[in-house]
């Protein structure tokens, strides 16, 4: 490596020494050396007249200060330094790219046939000199240049104010963006497409146009996401009375993107695995993820464009809140207790486990090296977690008050994470002075519960303590304030009204002290208490729940998150204790209460289908591996193997009797059909393990006439290793090899495959016509489903699994760091395995390390995990 990369700091913000107001770009387009004019307004802000901006992998071709050449400068690594400057000035720089070459996807880049841009976190500096920090905002005014008849249409952000012809073939747009913005929302995208379009009335009556583009020919898989996109328009009026505030609003799909989708100010670029569906091609976890993306998107147009960040280590106040906006949007949308169900399952599976890993950082990260390395489950998925408790200790209402004042006071800025508290603490009186720790202190705390009945005062006591272990980042830890959703039952089943100090309390607890008691008075009888409700805190719950209890509270909870939580519970308690019985060479158990309690909520009349489902659903290998200090990959394994056969065959009737009764639901795209199919195909899944299981996955493939019912039968002969797994894998690409977005499902059982020569086909399957390590989609696919989400081959003692990860990644390294930085987390938790493991996966970080060419990305976590 050239130079050791630097970490930057958060203690160390300063303001900007300059700021630019406005800046007129002109792009002329071709492939490999695309010409970027820049003509900023600068001003100096501070005393220090020497400008510094950012610019990587760019060619300078000219600088001028005032429309004359500007010599006083100097070329820096990642930038350079101008002096000698007046206080205002017009700074024009041209610079050459060459997209075509660019396979990181950051900045200017080639996907497919089209150009097109990702800017955050840092990508603008490879587009031009600039200052790239969300601080300073700009108006943007651009002209893209580029062949007529290649690239028909030329977009960009804001509104299309101009057009025209050139000789030789090219034509021009010249767009214009009123509102204020940072580099990192700059778009722009140069292609041919097929478009959708249509309109939105907002609730003050403008008329904005709506247009989706697509690769040609795909257009009949666009109206989910036009569906999705006036869904979240008319929602973010409706609960957070948000309006759109430009005349057009564009999504464009891209084959090749890094992540999901960006914001950029209306000009989204999508990810097309989270645009393009319809029955045929897309499953209903598909749909439902792509009405998650387009409102996440949409939703940032308030909370991260209009208020933005000031600086990167803010970056969950707009991810953690925009992901709590697009999680309420689901739910009002859809079922609320499956939309929780499975956003606390990414909690407790990878974000516990992020925090459990050397990549450990509070929602606000310290500390930083390469940027794109910290939009993590722990800024997006526990940051949201932080806006819901605020939200529960708040309420609906003075949450949305305190959304208001957030507005009126930083509308137009980039702000803090301390702005955004101090609002919800202006608008609503409460004291969230304890509870800002949630923002630096990393790791998962434990709350554990110990209860006490006194039957003579009739008083149920629950002593509550709380502690968070040392992480790799952070030694000391200090109590949290905790929400703690409770309820206590009755034996009959009805709740219990909550009682303290003489009058009715409310269900959330505030738990602030490494240990305390609350006492319930006028308590007749001993209850059952149900904690942690709607898992009111991002915390690892500790209460020695008896069997029975756990079987009451699938019953008798008042909600169904309970109910689940309850069945997950008790399911937990046997995979331990199995996991302990395989590691110590006796019986694999599970009792009949447990076997009869699943049966009644398979038998239940009263649960909606999709619930069922998710009860029925096992903990995965990912989060049952969180449970333990050192993981036992395949004793593990073996228990959620046997679990499932041993539930199989002995609930093989009423499951079948479900799978049966639900075979004729129509195919629509309601949240009540989505409920049944996911029934029936969890349902198909156990009997996938019974005599029967062969002949009807195979039926079910032969017949389905939608993708999730297709899918459902290729994952359950996957995971059941069934006879008919090959012919129905050999069909599906057969059908599908020219459409790579459809293959990825099939990539993605290939990299799941437990099969004993998994990595073998893996490595062949590198091959197919449509796999790409180019393309970030494929290689999750086929890689990524291998390292996440094939553990029992992954960790071959063999190190076969490891070696093969390190090869790769290497190879990423060059061409995409990002797409490699992603997939080299599960070898930074080398320490959770056995000595052998470990060994073998180090050896891996060790030949990374070793690099002279290693990207910052890779750089950053190699040495953590190294030197934890
Ligand atoms: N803000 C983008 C993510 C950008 C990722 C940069 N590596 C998508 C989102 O969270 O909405
Ligand atoms: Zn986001």
């Amino acid at each position: 490596m050239a130079h050791t990369p630097q970490a930057k700091y958060r203690k160390d913000y300063t303001s900007p020494s300059h700021t630019i107001t406005s800046i007129d770009l002109v792009f002329d387009l071709y492939d490999h050396n695309t010409v970027v004019t820049a003509r900023s307004k600068v001003k100096q802000l501070k005393q220090d007249n020497v400008l510094y901006l950012d610019g990587e992998q760019l060619k300078l071709v000219s600088l001028d200060v005032n429309n004359e050449k500007w010599t006083r400068f100097e070329q820096l690594e990642g930038g350079i330094a101008l002096s000698g400057l007046p206080e205002e000035f017009e700074l024009e720089i041209v610079t050459e790219v060459n997209p075509e070459n660019n396979l990181a996807l950051e900045g200017l880049y080639k996907s497919g046939g089209a150009f097109c841009t990702q800017c955050e976190a840092e990508g603008f500096r490879r587009i031009t000199y600039y200052l790239d920090r969300p601080d300073v905002l700009a108006t943007y005014s651009t002209k893209v240049i580029a062949d007529k008849a290649t690239y028909p249409f030329l977009l960009s952000n804001g509104n299309r104010i101009a057009e025209g012809e050139l000789d030789n073939g090219r034509h021009w747009v010249q767009w214009q963006d009123p509102h204020p913005k940072p580099a990192y929302l700059f778009a722009l995208v140069a292609g041919d497409f097929d478009v959708l379009r249509d309109t939105f009335i907002t609730k003050s009556g403008r008329k904005v146009d709506l247009e989706i583009f697509v690769d040609k020919g795909n257009l009949d898989r666009a109206p989910h996401a036009m569906t999705s996109l006036i869904n979240s328009m008319k929602w973010d009026e409706e609960r957070f009375g948000l309006e759109y505030d430009l005349d057009i609003y564009m999504i464009v799909a891209v084959d090749f993107f890094n992540m999901g989708a960006m914001e950029n100010k209306g000009l989204n670029v999508f990810n097309s695995k989270f645009v393009l569906a319809n029955e045929q091609t897309a499953t209903d976890t598909d749909y439902l993820g792509i009405e998650a993306v387009i409102g996440h998107e949409y939703f940032h147009n308030w909370t991260g464009n209009r208020v933005t960040c000031r600086d990167w280590f803010q970056l969950s106040l707009k991810e953690g809140l925009t992901v709590f906006r697009d999680q309420e949007f689901s739910s009002d949308l859809g079922s609320r207790a499956v939309n929780r169900i499975n956003n606390v399952r990414i909690i407790r599976g990878p974000q516990f486990a992020e925090d459990a890993s050397p990549m450990s950082h509070p929602i606000r990260p310290e500390k930083v090296i390469e940027m794109n390395n910290f939009y993590t489950l722990t800024v997006y998925e526990k940051g949201s977690e932080v806006i819901r408790m605020m939200h529960t200790l708040l309420g609906e209402k003075a949450f949305q008050k305190g959304m208001k004042l957030y507005f009126e006071r930083h509308d137009g800025t980039a702000a803090t994470c301390e702005d955004f508290v101090a609002a919800m603490e202006d608008a609503s009186g409460v004291d969230l002075g304890q509870f800002r720790l949630w923002y630096s202190q990393s790791g998962t705390p434990i709350v554990s519960i110990k209860s006490d009945y006194d039957s003579t005062e009739q008083t149920y006591s629950l002593t509550v303590s709380q502690h968070t272990s040392a992480t790799h980042d952070q030694q000391n830890k200090q109590p949290l304030h905790i929400p703690l959703d409770i309820e206590l039952y009755a034996a009959n089943g009805q709740p219990i009204e909550l009682r303290s100090n003489g009058k009715g309390i409310d269900n959330i607890l505030n738990v602030t002290k490494d240990k305390e008691t609350f006492v319930f008075e006028d308590v007749s009888e001993k209850p059952v208490p149900s904690l942690l409700r709607e898992f009111s805190a991002p915390v690892i719950l500790e209460y020695d729940y008896s069997d029975e209890e756990l079987t009451f509270l699938m019953v008798h909870a008042s909600n169904d998150f309970s109910r689940w939580d309850a069945g997950q519970m008790l399911l937990a308690k046997y995979i331990r204790s199995n996991v302990n019985a395989v590691q110590t060479g006796t019986e694999i158990e599970l009792p009949m209460s447990l076997i009869d309690a699943f049966r009644g909520v398979l038998l239940s009349d009263t649960l909606e289908p999709a619930l069922i489902a998710e009860i029925m659903a096992l903990p995965s290998h990912n989060e049952v591996s969180g449970w333990y200090s050192q993981i036992d990959v395949d004793a593990i394994a073996t228990v959620l193997k046997a679990t499932k056969v041993r539930l199989a065959n002995t609930l093989e009737d009423e499951l079948s009797a479900i799978y049966h009764s639900l075979k004729d639901v129509d195919y629509t795209i309601s949240h009540e059909a989505i409920g049944k199919r996911s029934l029936r195909n969890i349902a198909l899944s156990y009997l996938a393990h019974t005599e029967l299981g062969n002949s009807l996955v195979e039926k079910q493939y032969f017949s389905a006439n939608n993708m999730t019912d297709t899918i459902a039968s290729m994952s359950a002969a996957n995971n059941a290793q069934l006879d008919c797994r090959e012919k129905l894998m050999t069909d599906y690409s057969e059908k599908w090899q020219h459409d790579g977005l459809v293959m990825d499902k099939w990539f993605a059982l290939q990299g799941s495959n437990p099969a004993e020569n998994a990595l073998e086909v893996i490595k062949s399957t590198m091959d197919h016509t449509a796999f790409s390590l180019k393309n970030p989609n494929r290689t999750r696919s086929l890689i990524g489903s291998f390292l996440n989400m094939n553990p029992v081959k992954f960790h071959s003692i063999t190190g076969d699994g490891y070696q093969f990860a390190g090869e790769i990644i290497k190879e990423l390294n060059t061409s995409n760091p990002q797409v490699a930085s992603r997939l080299i987390d599960p070898l930074l938790k080398f320490r959770k395995y056995d000595d052998t493991r470990q060994a073998l996966m180090k050896r891996e970080l060790e030949r990374l390390k070793s690099l002279d060419n290693l990207a910052k990305d890779l750089f950053e976590k190699v040495n953590k995990a190294l030197d934890s």
